[in-house]
């Protein structure tokens, strides 16, 4: 099914931020701000909300710090101090106006004043923070002059001098990898600042978002609501359980925060509105108000039919509602808020498999899948990392760029990745009307965190921050309480270190399951909350107990399945080995790296640099990470290159062109269909296990999209171009797909038909054997052999098998047994195509689904590959490219704009395809950005090649 989104920015219903009736408020992004650092004698304009980084290049101090090696030559303004002042405008001042000053976020370790007068000190990138600067404004100011004064102390220097404090905690070895800047965990901060195994290390800083002064007037009993939550879930439900009832009424809970006093006595009132038809569906006075003077919280039950449910792309419609909830005093309106949210239960279920699922054949242990209004689905999708490394610049139309991306390739879900920043809330927005689940966690990663009073107060607050601001939002899935910590950090104490385990897992579940979990339950019923990423799931849970969730983590029983898995194997001989792929109930992430495009490179290195191995290409190859500052660590990214470079020597024809462009690109174009294809092998073999004992239910791949243009794990390039892998991954999320899994252990190819529609699918399955002019090959079953199929709901069937082994006489690269058949495996291709009937969830109307996969009994890099006599035309009136395989079958056919169209950014909505003889296919495509110079005439420029244009020197 191709979704109905296009690539045009829409226009966002956004989050309409709380307007206070009365009060003065002002917008600190229009006063005129000025940027300084008096060491290094700089003082250029400054922006709100802004980085250092992105003011020193608009005042053209620096150059861009994504070109070449600016991220080592830049590190200085990381170093530096720097010092955010403006002169307040438009402050009204009574002897009865209070005033706040309102920071939505500061990036990180800041010093306030204002007047010249101390106001605070700040030291968390991801909290809320709001000061009373009423007796500075009152006492301390003269009328001319209200200076407002944000110094930010460097980072690295600033998290170095705690890492130094005397009996400052340590970690075994191992614990806490170090990418760049060290120290990152002792600081709130986004952790990839400092540098990751896919990005730079620029540490920026600033005020990184919104911020205001609010003056209210405490005779007119003026409020400001500076966050709120709105919580949505049926009665009767608890936290990471399954609903006991789908048709149960909704419970509204709505709890907002406030400054000023909210006067005893006030009330609260909600208004529902269905943003479809425009109609107010409810409204009323809440009940069981609670007022606390700065949070008021009261709830409402709503009629359990009366709302059309939100559901993910594909399952559903994306029914949004906006609920707006009025503080009344005296019969005035004090402030309101309003939210746009919809109904939906989603749920992560970790239950323990029943003796009734037993008997139907799944696996005993624990389930681990999500529940989408009491349906479970699988989940098709990615993580996602940061978009860039200034958040201020990242817009919502890159954001829906990257989403539309996702959803053209079948994603219902992003993991966003924890170790970056909190999504901002245009990104849920957009989630929210395009259906992508977003599974949300807390920025902690990769490492273990200390227990100290102070961090742990420090980091309730961001948490309670961040879920009240986005529990409203339907995309959201679950909270995670940081990345790899369970699977990859304990275990690391516990193999350095095994006598320090009991230590600094104590200190872990402080931190995740006595901190952050009561914040994710206290405030939201609707949502799951587990402490890491990756686990085993829970051995039980209590919800009246202080305790209530007691991890299973190791304790594991022998034919159970317990938890998600992470797999990572950069010995690329076991790429295709299935036996090593991990048996699990849910794949979160797993991956291998490849090259970004020669288009993408040539916007950020000089023409001398365009070579495979070039300084810095090398230098941005961060895997595995350099560890430490060095800018000459070539050591540790040569083992990056040499790792994609030997899944290109394995399995491909290696490119060896004289033209040093052609083979640089051949190279790339190499590099990224050996990541693509171990991708689809993993994918083909998670989706399959839907229909095994494993009722394997998830597959998140890492990753969508690239921080920047460098070798890494991204199916989607910087600017927005799709990679090998992304296109792959558009093919294999279909929903009825045909998937050979071939065992090179046994030597046996089965086929199977994977559907992830919930009713069944019946259809045809044609299956054989072409040789590579595309001659049809008679191994025994008559050449082609096509047999009926069922599928049920959300399950997968097995409908051929193949002894590999004795299918072929010589060449025979898929088992070292002995050889029995007639042909050479070396001019043999299987394909398969199915064409089947089902009904898309939550529709009647039934439509077909057709697919067609591929298998070699030999790597391509030992067939015997024919030119497959490629063409490539576009045709004006189908507005597509039309392209043609004349001669023989084309692998991995590859449309690209011409090389002098490097402004071009396109992406084909079928590429990296297979074409046997004969075929034609029209191709659609979008652009997403045609450069300064409109690059005329691109479409007759448009590129096609196959895997067989290795082969030409
Ligand atoms: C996992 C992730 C990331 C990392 C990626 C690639 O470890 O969770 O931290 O970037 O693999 O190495």
């Amino acid at each position: 099914m191709i979704p109905k989104h296009s690539y045009v920015p829409i226009l966002l219903i956004a989050t309409i931020i709380p307007q206070v009736c009365g009060g003065n408020v002002v917008d600190l992004s229009s006063e005129e701000w000025t940027l300084s650092s008096s060491a290094l004698n700089i003082s250029v304009r400054g922006n709100v909300p802004s980085h250092v980084h992105l003011d020193l290049l608009e005042a053209q101090v620096i150059g861009d710090p994504y070109y070449s090696l600016n991220d080592f030559n830049l590190r200085w303004i990381a170093w530096t101090d720097w010092n955010y002042t403006t002169q307040l405008d438009g402050l009204e001042q009574t002897n009865t106006t209070s005033a706040f000053l309102l920071f939505n976020g500061l990036d990180t370790f800041a010093n306030i004043s204002l007047c010249n007068q101390h106001v605070a000190y700040t030291e968390n990138q991801f909290r809320q923070y709001v000061f009373n600067v009423t007796d500075i404004l009152r006492s301390s100011c003269n009328d001319s002059s209200f200076l407002l004064n944000v110094l930010f102390f460097s980072a690295p220097a600033t998290a170095e001098a705690i890492a130094n404090l005397p009996d400052q905690e340590t970690w075994p070895r191992y614990v806490g990898t170090v990418f760049e800047f060290p120290h990152r965990h002792f600081i709130r901060k986004e952790q990839s600042d400092f540098g990751w195994d896919w990005g730079p290390g620029f540490s920026p800083t600033g005020i990184w978002q919104k911020a205001w002064v609010v003056q209210l007037d405490e005779e007119r009993d003026e409020v400001y609501i500076k966050n709120s939550l709105l919580d949505i879930y049926r009665v009767g439900q608890l936290n990471n359980l399954p609903p006991p009832d789908q048709t149960a009424d909704w419970v509204l809970n709505a709890s907002l925060d406030i400054i000023g006093t909210v006067p005893e006595g006030a009330s609260l009132s909600y208004l529902i509105l269905d943003l479809e038809t425009n109609k107010t569906v409810s409204s009323g006075a809440l009940s069981n108000v609670t007022n606390r003077g700065d949070v008021i919280t009261g709830t409402a039950i709503l009629e359990g039919s009366a709302y059309k449910l939100w559901w993910p792309a594909e399952l559903g419609n994306q029914n949004l509602y906006n609920i707006t909830v009025q503080i009344l005093s005296d019969a005035k309106t004090l402030a309101s808020v309003t939210k746009r949210t919809g109904f939906r239960t989603i749920v992560l279920h970790m239950g323990e498999v029943t003796p009734e699922e037993i008997a139907q054949g799944i696996a005993p242990g624990n389930h681990w899948h999500f529940q989408i209004n009491g349906h479970p689905f699988y989940a098709k999708g990615s993580n996602f990392i940061p978009p860039d490394a200034f958040w201020p610049r990242v817009t919502p139309a890159k954001i829906h760029q990257l989403f539309t991306s996702a959803i053209l390739s079948h994603q219902n879900m992003l993991r966003v990745w924890s170790s970056g920043a909190y999504s901002p809330d245009f990104m849920y927005d957009l989630a929210d009307e395009i259906g992508l689940l977003l599974w949300s966690e807390f920025e902690f990663g990769d490492a273990l965190y200390p227990a100290s009073p102070e961090f742990l107060a420090n980091s309730l607050a961001e948490a309670t921050y961040q879920v009240r601001r986005v529990n409203h939002h339907p995309s959201l899935a679950v909270w995670a309480g940081g990345n790899e910590l369970e699977n990859l950090e304990l275990y690391l104490v516990n193999y350095s270190a095994p006598d320090t385990y009991a230590k600094y897992k104590a200190e872990y579940e402080t931190l995740f399951l006595d901190t952050l979990l009561p914040v994710v339950w206290e405030n939201s019923k609707s949502m799951t909350y587990m402490p890491s990423s990756t686990n085993n799931g829970y051995l039980s849970i209590n919800h009246s107990s202080p305790h209530p969730l007691i991890m299973r983590y190791k304790s594991l029983v022998e034919g159970k399945i317990y938890g998600n898995t992470d797999y990572y194997n950069y010995n690329v001989s076991q790429a295709f080995n299935i036996s090593k792929y991990p048996v699990g109930r849910f794949s979160n992430e797993f991956g291998f790296h490849s090259m970004p495009s020669i288009f993408a490179w040539r916007n950020v290195l000089a023409e001398k640099d365009l070579h495979f191995n070039s300084t810095p290409i090398m230098l941005r190859n961060h895997h595995p990470p350099s560890n430490n500052l060095n800018t000459t660590n070539f050591a540790n990214a040569s083992i990056g290159m040499k790792e994609m470079t030997l899944g290109v020597e394995a399995f491909y024809p290696v490119p060896n062109k004289t033209d040093k462009t052609a083979n640089f690109t051949a190279w790339i174009y190499s590099t990224q269909i050996f990541q693509a294809d171990f991708y689809k092998n993993q994918i083909v073999f998670y989706r399959v296990g839907s229909g095994k004992r494993e009722r394997q239910l998830g597959c998140l791949y890492w990753q969508l999209e690239d921080i920047w243009t460098a070798p890494t794990w991204a199916g989607i390039e910087y600017e927005g171009r799709w990679k090998v892998l992304h296109n792959v991954v558009r093919d294999v999320y279909s929903s009825v797909i045909v998937a050979p899994v071939w065992d090179l252990v046994t030597g046996v190819l089965e086929v199977w038909v994977v559907s992830d529609l919930w009713r069944e699918v019946k259809g045809v399955v044609t299956m054989g054997w072409v040789d590579w002019k595309g001659e049809l090959l008679d191994l025994g079953k008559g050449g082609v052999q096509t047999l009926g199929f069922m599928v049920g709901g959300l399950n997968a069937t097995l409908v051929g098998r193949y002894n590999i082994t004795q299918l072929f006489s010589q060449g025979n690269t898929a088992s070292t047994n002995a050889v029995a058949g007639s042909v050479d495996a070396r001019n043999a291709l299987f394909v398969a195509s199915i064409t089947a009937t089902g009904t898309p969830v939550n529709t009647n109307a039934t439509r077909t689904y057709t697919h067609r996969n591929f298998w070699t009994p030999t790597p391509l890099g030992k067939a015997e590959l024919e030119d497959p006599g490629l063409k490539v035309v576009y045709d004006p009136l189908g507005d597509v490219f039309v392209v043609t395989a004349t001669k023989g079958v084309s692998m991995w056919t590859w449309l690209s704009a011409g090389l002098e169209d490097q402004e071009v950014v396109v992406n084909f909505e079928d590429n990296a395809f297979l074409l046997l003889r004969g075929e034609i296919k029209r191709v659609k495509y979008h652009i997403l950005n045609l450069g300064k110079t409109g690059s005329e005439g691109w479409r007759q420029r448009v590129a096609v090649k196959s895997i067989w244009d290795n082969t030409l020197p």
